[in-house]
């Protein structure tokens, strides 16, 4: 795939966000696309949100739990950037014009206070790193038709990144074991899933370390005070107009957002 292919799917994919228009899967078109171009075009989508004036503040790794991977269709955990426009806080509304066919799922982010770069990082530097972790969900919207694609096409959309919600209780990660965190996903007084922060690959700094490492193939760092999210504890759920979506955790408190009606 050359350069000029891959800035065209680039600008297809930004487009289809930014419309809220589902398109085509990539890989029907571009049956040969590999995973490392799929994250060539998420890089060059950022490149073109920062050229419009949007600052990465983060990144997300997703896939990173067995049930997600059933889900999904996929194989492997992936990484996906978080910018300034998709970040929301505890009570925050959202409004379904704004995607195209959402679904919520509930995690853990950490944010730093140190840089992490480097191949040998391991769990006990992610821990020292952190400032603290909070409670939080993400909104994810794949900008494919039905939310199906391949694990190349998933890549070149940033992960479905639209939206995240970080709750507001900051939780020093040496306090409690993330991995025997437990949570529940409400939408509208229904619980819809539950999960441990261990299904996330083991454990949720497990999965940020493993972003580290895919980070810096590319040479990029995580930054102190970057949002990083480590991957759905539960599955993903539709949203609708008018919905009440909340998360309980055991030990890191609860947060909660509504669907504009
Ligand atoms: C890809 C994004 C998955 C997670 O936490 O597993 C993700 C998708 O399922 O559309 O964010
Ligand atoms: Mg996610």
């Amino acid at each position: 795939m050359t350069n000029p292919t891959k800035l065209e799917i680039a600008k297809l994919l930004n487009h289809a966000e930014t419309s809220c228009t589902e398109v085509e899967q990539i890989s029907v078109t571009y049956p040969d696309m590999t995973v490392e171009e799929g994250y060539d075009i998420q890089h060059m989508i950022m490149s073109l949100k920062e050229d419009a004036g949007q600052k990465i503040i983060g990144w997300k790794m997703g896939l990173t739990s067995v049930a997600k991977m059933e889900q999904m269709k996929v194989k492997e955990p992936i990484y996906g950037c978080l910018m300034d426009y998709m970040m929301a806080h505890d009570g925050d509304q959202v409004d379904m014009a704004d995607f195209i066919h959402p679904r919520v799922e509930t995690e853990v982010a950490f944010v730093l206070k140190d840089k992490l770069f480097g191949e040998d990082v391991t769990e006990e530097d992610v821990i020292n790193a952190t400032e603290y972790v909070v409670p939080a969900m993400e909104i994810i919207d794949s900008r494919y038709k039905n939310f199906s694609f391949s694990l190349a096409d998933v890549v070149a959309d940033n992960g479905s990144s639209v939206r995240f919600i970080l709750g507001s209780e900051k939780i020093d990660p040496k306090t409690v074991d993330l991995g025997e965190t437990f949570a529940k996903l409400i939408i509208n007084d229904k619980e819809e899933d539950t999960g441990y922060g261990k299904a996330i690959l083991g454990h949720p700094a497990t999965s940020i370390c493993m972003l580290v490492k895919m980070l810096s193939k590319r040479g990029i760092a995580l930054e102190a005070g970057h949002v990083v999210m480590a991957g759905a504890m539960t599955k993903a759920f539709y949203l609708k107009a008018g919905d009440k979506v909340r998360s309980e955790f055991d030990t890191l408190g609860n947060l909660a957002f509504t669907v504009k009606d």
